[in-house]
């Protein structure tokens, strides 16, 4: 069904808001400015920046302990689409999905990407999962992938997970998809209930064959996490490993950060850093963390820690992001799917707008005085600097909204999909 939220509808609302707009404009201009820093610059960059919305999170999320769907729900990918491009309608940077197999194997590839094409929007990292069965490569009491997947002891489910990456690589082609992202369950949960070595050799050897099929232009991510499911060990449990699995497969093979896939007080930006040094940093699931792998919102927890993430990355990209991909990876069970994402995106919009505000050849000078007070006070004057005009008019230039969550809401988007969507719809896959 039509989004209540067109852009002529935005243009309306953005011009309402548009007189308070450009006097906090003009502020944060001048803020900025006055801290040797272009906000023309800041805008641009703000502008181009896009962050990849995932096909599992446009549902409400559950737990192990149960599941409260929300109403209005998206009942299949056409519908996941059709919250993807209302989502980019309000904030201009979401102008890609990112598809998850087989809770979103599409029938017919081709129509699915005619459709996303049609709505302005297009593929990223394409998500394979080996860590639940799955009917259609898996046969229950012969192949289960209760053991693990690409490090299982039987050859015959090592080759079901192979050939079910395989399968994700190929939907990918058909969709205009670049990169298969591998993020593993295998571990064990009782100490010498396997081999550490063993379990390693077997995933490398799995993962090369699954690179050696991978088409020219494409590229492999592997994803680490320290436990969960499993609790003693994971097969690719952090950064290192991560790093060496890239490395045994060859250059298109780069490593995906996951900001709730550390273990606690893990310096992150510093993670980043050395992944970026290597050229190993292939991109990050974005979200946020309290105690553990917790998918909150982008931003809502550990800001600080973000905007340090974005002035890393900057760092390495002498003053630019550098091209990776940026996706979300969140899940919640208390707010609206779509208002959940909106948050996450104005958040890291947020970051980044106060990451692009640092003065990096001052930092520079003061990094090569060693004057630590004065270098960490530059990093507070960016952080601390009110960048929420700067996104707003970023946002503003792209189409999208000054505003984009008080437009969700007045726009009645949610009421218009329970309307359509039924009032108990829930979305596939989780
Ligand atoms: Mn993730």
């Amino acid at each position: 069904m039509a989004s209540p939220i067109t852009t002529e509808r935005i243009g309306q609302d953005d011009v309402r808001r548009l007189p308070d707009h450009d006097r906090d404009l003009d502020h944060a201009r001048e803020v900025v400015l006055r801290q040797g820093v272009d906000p023309e610059a800041v805008l641009v960059a703000l502008g181009r920046f896009s962050l990849a919305a995932p096909s599992w999170a446009l549902g409400t999320g559950g737990t192990r302990f149960g599941r409260f769907a929300g109403g209005g729900e998206p009942r299949c990918i056409e519908e996941k689409v059709d919250d993807v491009a209302t989502l980019n309608a309000l904030t201009g940077a979401n102008r890609t999905i990112s598809l998850h197999v087989p809770w979103d194997d599409p029938d017919d590839p081709a129509a699915l990407r005619a459709y996303v094409t049609g709505c302005g929007l297009g593929f990223d990292c394409m998500n394979s999962n080996t860590f639940q069965d799955n009917p259609s490569t898996t046969r229950e009491g012969e192949i289960s992938y209760k053991f693990g997947s690409l490090c299982h002891t039987d050859p015959a489910v090592r080759r079901a997970a192979i050939e079910h990456n395989r399968h994700v690589v190929e939907v990918g082609e058909k969709l205009g998809s670049k990169a298969l992202l591998v993020w593993l369950a295998d571990g064990t949960n009782h100490p010498g209930q396997a081999s550490f070595r063993r379990q390693f050799e077997r995933t490398l050897e799995s993962l090369r064959e699954i690179y050696a099929a991978l088409p020219e232009d494409w590229r492999i991510f592997t994803e680490h996490k320290p436990y969960e499911p499993a609790f003693y060990s994971t097969v690719n449990a952090d950064w290192g490993t991560s790093l060496l699995l890239a490395l045994g497969m060859g250059e298109r093979a780069a490593c995906i950060v996951d900001l709730g896939h550390h273990l606690p007080n893990t310096n992150i930006e510093q993670v980043v850093s050395r992944l970026a040094a290597v050229k190993r940093l292939g991109g990050f699931h974005f979200n946020d963390a309290k105690y553990g792998d917790d998918d909150l919102t982008v931003g809502s927890i550990h800001p600080y820690q973000l905007f340090l993430v974005f002035s890393t990355l900057l760092e390495h990209g002498d003053g630019s992001l550098p091209q990776i991909a940026y996706m979300i990876d969140q899940s919640n069970n208390c707010k609206d799917p779509l208002e959940d994402l909106i948050q996450a995106t104005t958040n890291a919009q947020v970051a980044l707008a106060q990451a692009l505000c640092l003065n990096r050849p001052a930092l520079e000078e003061a990094q090569s005085r060693n004057d630590a007070a004065l270098a960490e006070e530059l990093l507070h004057q960016a952080f601390r600097t009110d960048v929420r005009p700067l996104t707003a008019e970023a946002r503003r230039r792209n189409g999208a909204a000054l505003d984009p969550l008080a437009m969700f809401r007045a726009a009645g988007y949610r009421r218009a999909m329970i309307k359509a969507r039924g009032e108990s719809s829930t979305a596939t896959g989780l």
